[in-house]
């Protein structure tokens, strides 16, 4: 096994949510690792995420992963990117999924065409929902083999980058890896996510919302799993392969809600059932033995209840870095029926 030891990289998206945990993740594990944050600064990205962290070690540049000549400005003197922004949430994708097309596929594009002119090396981070969904009692998981079988705008766009990624690799030899992760939780999450959406419900006395029958399965792993699982994979990885990043956490959304209830003192049917999400996947499942066996990745945050705490608690402690986004996310979703 070669072993990659980056001294400079470009992180996109490095001011969303999993994004900013792997600049934390490697601030506090290798600080002689250069980062240049590359964001957009969407709805979805907060400079705040990172603002303690810049410095000589972090670099924020401001910018579109679609605009190429400002990709010819800043890749050459990198030796990666590693490559998280993207327009990444279903229901947005639904309501409207042009934003989508552009980001994770013109962005992707423009990204492994500067990868590809300036000899970098390239991680694409993406999702378990690039292989569809599984039955609730399907004893199987996904794994590397598994066949692609997008159901929605925003997972269909997802699939597209990594095939294009995939292309790049056999025609031009893009050093590039590729991981597939499932559902995330932690800190700095965007409130339109389920776990996010339904602890600040709580804070401000809105009853929470569960779609459809509340069966449907996610495969919940800590964002810093998922960040050290993504250095793994740059530092250890084979060049041209995929790896599924899991922590085997398959919970229903129905119990993860009755958990998130009782942490916070309330009755576990304080919440509403919404309408469903059209196409909604019924469930994820990952199985990571590759990445376990080839690389000797491990999870640490194991305990997903005591995980759920101290998320839980990050949003009790920082109203300030949620309430802007609270009103108006609720708002959209209330004009969606849910
Ligand atoms: P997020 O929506 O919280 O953050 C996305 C970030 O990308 C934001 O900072 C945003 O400003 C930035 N961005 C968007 N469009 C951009 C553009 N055109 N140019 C530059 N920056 C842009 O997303 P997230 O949940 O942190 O997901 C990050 C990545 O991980 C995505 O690629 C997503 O598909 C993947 N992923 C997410 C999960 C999950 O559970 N959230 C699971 C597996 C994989
Ligand atoms: O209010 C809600 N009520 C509800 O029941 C919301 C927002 C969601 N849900 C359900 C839908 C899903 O079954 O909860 C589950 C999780 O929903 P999301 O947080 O929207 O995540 P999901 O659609 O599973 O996708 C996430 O994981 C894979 C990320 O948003 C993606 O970026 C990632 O690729």
């Amino acid at each position: 096994m070669e072993l990659f030891m980056p001294k400079n990289i470009i992180v996109t998206g490095g001011c969303g949510f999993i994004g900013s945990n792997f600049v934390h993740y490697i601030v506090k594990n290798h600080p002689e690792t250069h980062v240049t944050v590359l964001d957009k600064l969407t709805y979805a990205g907060n400079l705040e995420n990172i603002r303690p962290l810049l410095g000589d070690q972090v670099e924020f540049v401001h910018g579109d992963i679609c605009d190429a000549a400002l990709l010819d400005e800043i890749v050459p003197g990198h030796d990666a990117i590693v490559h998280y922004a993207a327009e990444s949430h279903n229901d947005n994708s639904i309501a409207d999924p042009e934003p989508f097309l552009k980001t994770n596929v013109e962005g992707t594009f423009r990204l492994i065409e500067a990868a590809r002119k300036y000899d970098v090396r390239y991680h694409h981070v993406s999702t378990d929902e690039v292989y569809g969904d599984l039955a609730l009692d399907d004893p199987n998981k996904f794994t590397e083999e598994t066949p692609y079988h997008p159901s929605s705008p925003y997972s269909s766009t997802k699939a597209s980058s990594d095939m294009l990624v995939r292309a790049w690799f056999r025609t031009y030899g893009l050093r590039m890896t590729i991981s597939n992760c499932s559902n995330n939780y932690g800190p700095y999450q965007h409130v339109e996510k389920f776990i996010p959406r339904q602890i600040t419900n709580i804070i401000e006395g809105i009853r929470p919302k569960l779609y459809g029958n509340g069966k449907n399965v996610r495969d919940w792993i800590h964002t810093e799993d998922h960040s050290s699982a993504v250095w793994t994979i740059l530092t250890r990885g084979k060049i041209g392969e995929t790896y599924l990043i899991g922590a085997n956490g398959e919970r229903n959304n129905l119990t993860v809600l009755q958990d998130i209830l009782r942490v916070m003192g309330q009755p576990e049917d304080a919440f509403d059932w919404v309408k469903d999400r059209p196409g909604h996947d019924r469930r994820y499942a990952i199985d990571s033995t590759k990445l376990q066996t080839e690389l000797g990745w491990r999870p640490t945050h194991t305990d997903f209840e005591s995980g759920l705490r101290q998320t839980i608690q990050w949003y009790v402690d920082n109203p300030q870095w949620w309430e802007p986004a609270k009103a108006a996310t609720e708002a959209r979703y209330k004009a969606q029926g849910q």
